[in-house]
């Protein structure tokens, strides 16, 4: 963990802002963010996203709209009169993007491509806006290995679908890792903020990151499946017993792009399943939205703390 510490403190500046590991940006004359529909030459970073703190991602713009509402009554933050949110991205067709006083939020669509995308944008806006020691964090979705849908997974850290802790990408035809680390202290930070009231579980786990729903998930009910039911099971008991609580798409790359930028970052997701029970999400669509607000909840809690602390 200390090496950890070393390692974030070592990619900032001493000021907290986060420091590109891109010698080739400081001598553009100007940056376009392209799927986020902003500029460094066309927009004032600095004046809009300077204040940011947080950066609160999920899947889907919906979800991150109604997040960014959520964050709102929570803090306290007033629009002025008349006036509603704005989808910051709109004209991007791609992400959407709202900000709430010192809270961003942000969709990112499915899969490890589609997130880390997003990730090396806002990273560099993060860096554009001189902004100091952001946290990120991702509230998703998963499916849990041996617990019931509604339960609440911090990701301890991330691995591939082979148990790597890495993020594998394919540079100038070479394969290159990236270590898949999240921040411990947050993660325990997050787990002192359930609340025992809370009418579901909240753990803490490996989460296990595939580039595929169905048969990277192991999944019996995809298009195609050229395995066994006997097949299945063996693997995802042996992933369990290697301690990977629940399994999803984005994580991998979210760990390793803001370790690698040295942000810190977490992941917490609600499971709509247990994958020892099936494949199929059955949970009627109420019970799914009232599942997907848990992760929601505990993020909430946190930046309240932060801000209270101030
Ligand atoms: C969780 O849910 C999505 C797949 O249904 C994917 O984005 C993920 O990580
Ligand atoms: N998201 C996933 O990636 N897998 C699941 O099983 C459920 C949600």
């Amino acid at each position: 963990e200390h090496a950890d510490a070393v390692d974030v403190e070592s990619v900032r500046y001493p000021d907290g802002t986060v420091r590109l590991r891109n010698p080739n940006i400081e001598l553009m004359d100007q940056d376009i963010l392209y799927h986020l529909a902003l500029g460094s030459g066309s927009h004032d970073l600095v004046e809009m996203f300077g204040d940011v703190k947080f950066v609160c991602m999920g899947g889907t713009p919906k979800r991150m709209e109604q997040f960014a509402y959520t964050i709102m009554a929570e803090i306290g933050h007033k629009l002025p009169c008349g006036t509603t949110l704005q989808d910051i991205s709109q004209f991007s067709y791609r992400y959407s993007m709202y900000k709430v006083g010192p809270v961003l939020c942000i969709s990112h669509g499915m899969g490890i491509p589609s997130v880390g995308i997003l990730l090396h944008e806002v990273i560099k806006l993060m860096y554009h806006a001189r902004v100091r020691d952001p946290v990120f964090f991702r509230i998703g979705t998963c499916g849990g290995i041996g617990y019931e849908g509604g339960t609440v997974v911090i990701s301890e850290e991330a691995v591939d679908g082979a148990l790597r802790n890495v993020l594998e990408l394919t540079v100038l035809g070479k394969i290159v890792q990236r270590p898949a680390k999240l921040d411990k202290r947050v993660v325990r930070e997050l787990k002192a903020l359930a609340d025992p009231e809370d009418p579901y579980d909240t753990i803490t786990g490996k989460t296990m990151c595939t580039y595929d729903f169905y048969e990277g998930q192991g999944r019996l009910d995809g298009a195609f499946c050229d395995f066994t039911e006997n097949d299945k099971m063996e693997y995802l008991e042996s992933i369990h017993k290697s301690g990977v609580v629940n399994i999803e798409m984005e994580s991998l790359a979210f760990a390793a792009l803001t370790h690698h930028a040295g942000i810190k970052a977490a992941v917490i997701c609600v499971t709509l399943l247990d994958r020892l029970k099936g494949d199929q999400v059955l949970a009627p669509k109420e019970v799914l939205d009232e599942w997907q607000q848990r992760p929601t909840k505990l993020v909430c809690r946190y930046i309240k703390r932060y801000l209270q602390m101030k």
